[in-house]
């Protein structure tokens, strides 16, 4: 029986057999942890695997997207490859089955790699493994035999309709059994944050929304988001801790209660990316309810010559902090538990996180946080800094347009402009503008909530019909001038002044 399969049935022997796979995988890893389920695993290891230029433009070109592409992508890959594999087993199933193999040896080191999977999340790329050979096999046997008969050929279709079908409902019932484990319902059942001392109240005078400046508080569901993580944590409040050890007097372990039950702070804080290019967006602000960094440590007792608070996420994501702005009280760090009164969302954090103001978040601002181990800079290098970041990471001076939009066009004669500029821990003194290759001009700006905010500012020009381009620059309160010279994000955030250009008819 040495008859070559057709091109058709080869290709789907070897697509259905990944799909299976997959599915398998997936729901197998859905009974611990969902991020031992192959697909997730090899995706998350690629994001710690690609180098940092290429991890910098994914960023910045698909933004908040990046995940979607990079899921996106590897599906494409694996069902070339897994078509290309079912068309080489034209004659014997051996080629497709290697390629299988191949792929689960693969998901298997992806899985092995990840700091928060233990050895029996191999069971997941195991049972890919599995399912895979055994589909394709099969469906290899009675599409060989269809071509002898039409009967068999019915079979093949029934196959492969039934091995569809019944991926559909293991696949199925892996998303839905990690559902029931997941946080959303135990964030429910937090409720509202309300803090003993509340965060000032927020002048109307802050932002200018009504000239075309951003709102002054974040809503939730916008404020930006930066992480490596594939699929979103899910740490439910019963299931969490925070253990603080390292160079201390004493180690202590908090659980949510515990924290949630001490009297909270609420501070307003600017948030911003190192990644952030210049006129980016990659900065929100929000009214953080939590407890003082400082009382836990001071709690814990920080022994001296310790520099770094080494934090890590429940994902394996690591992030080193200064001791000295993390005690620092006029600096107001903090374990933040709520935003805008809210539990975290999922996506930002929860049940808690790193606020620090005045850093760059990537040093600052660890979510799903369950580990500080106090330490010293040699000791332990965080997750961005191995990737070439830098340590220390204050957040630059800097200010956008956001009014008018580039390209817009609007009518001669009185030109509103309107932005935000930020320079936290420091406070903006000014905001300048300057129109073509005229003089700079002093701007409005928005009433202070604090210098760990924003300011929004505004001004009206008049302008020629024509093509115009206006700049902005910030000055803060240590009277640094934002510079012209452009920097690249990395190592520790970009410089040079934002501009934009506008059609005035
Ligand atoms: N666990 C974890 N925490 C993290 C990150 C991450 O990748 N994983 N990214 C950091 C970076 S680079 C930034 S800028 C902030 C962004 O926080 P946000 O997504 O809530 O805006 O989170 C920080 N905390
Ligand atoms: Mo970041």
């Amino acid at each position: 029986m040495s008859s070559r399969l057709r091109i058709l049935p080869a290709a789907l022997c070897g697509v259905l057999a990944l799909v299976a796979a997959l599915a398998a995988g997936h729901l197998v890893a859905s009974f611990g942890n969902i991020n031992a389920s192959p697909y997730l695993a090899v995706g998350n290891g690629a994001i710690d695997l690609t180098p940092l230029p290429l991890k910098d433009f994914a960023v910045r070109t698909f933004g908040t997207y990046d995940k979607t592409v990079l899921l996106g992508g590897m599906a494409a890959v694996l069902v070339l490859v897994s078509a290309t594999a079912g068309l080489l087993s034209r004659r014997t199933p051996w080629p497709g089955v290697a390629v299988i193999v191949a792929f689960g040896l693969i998901g298997g080191v992806a899985v092995a790699a990840r700091p928060d999977l233990t050895a029996i999340a191999l069971l997941a790329p195991l049972a890919s493994l599995v399912a895979g050979t055994a589909v394709f096999l099969l469906l290899h046997r009675i599409a060989t035999r269809q071509q002898a008969t039409d009967s068999s050929r019915r079979r093949f279709l029934l196959s492969s309709v039934g091995t569809v079908v019944g991926t559909g409902v293991l696949g199925g019932a892996g998303q839905a059994i990690s559902g029931t484990r997941d946080a959303a319902a135990s964030r429910a059942a937090v409720g509202q944050l309300v803090p003993a001392v509340s965060a000032p109240p927020i002048p109307a005078d802050a932002d200018f929304a009504k000239l075309g400046t951003p709102a002054f508080l974040t809503p939730n569901r916008n404020f930006y988001r930066v992480d490596t993580a594939l699929s979103v944590p899910q740490v439910r409040t019963e299931d969490w801790s925070l253990r603080i050890h390292g160079m201390v007097e004493r180690e202590i372990r908090y659980r949510y209660r515990d924290l949630r039950d001490r009297p909270l702070v609420e501070r307003t804080v600017t948030m911003t990316c190192v990644s952030n290019e210049v006129g980016g967006d990659y900065v929100s602000t929000s009214n953080f309810v939590g407890v003082d960094l400082a009382d836990l440590l001071e709690e814990a007792g920080v022994q001296p010559g310790a520099e770094q608070l080494f934090c890590s996420s429940v994902d394996g994501w690591t992030s080193g902090t200064p001791v000295a702005a993390a005690l620092d009280r006029s600096r107001g760090a903090m374990l933040a538990l709520g935003m805008n009164r809210e539990p975290l969302p999922l996506e930002h954090g929860f049940p808690a996180r790193l606020v620090t103001p005045g850093l760059y978040g990537y040093v600052s601002a660890v979510k799903w946080v369950v580990d500080i181990e106090v330490t010293t800079w040699k000791a332990r290098q965080a997750y961005w800094l191995r990737r070439g970041w830098g340590e220390q990471a204050p957040i630059k001076t800097e200010s956008r347009i956001d009014t008018p939009k580039g390209f817009d066009t609007v009518p001669a004669g009185t030109v509103r402009l309107a932005g935000v500029a930020w320079a936290q821990h420091t406070g903006i003194a000014a905001v300048e503008i300057k129109v073509d290759s005229g003089a700079w001009q002093a701007t409005t700006l928005s009433a202070e909530v604090n210098p760990n905010t924003w300011r929004m500012w505004w001004t009206q020009i008049a302008v020629k019909p024509g093509t115009h381009q206006v700049f902005v620059r910030a000055t803060d309160k240590s009277g640094y001038t934002q510079t012209e010279t452009r920097a690249g994000t990395v190592p520790d955030g970009a410089t040079g002044w934002h501009s934009t250009t506008f059609i005035a008819s």
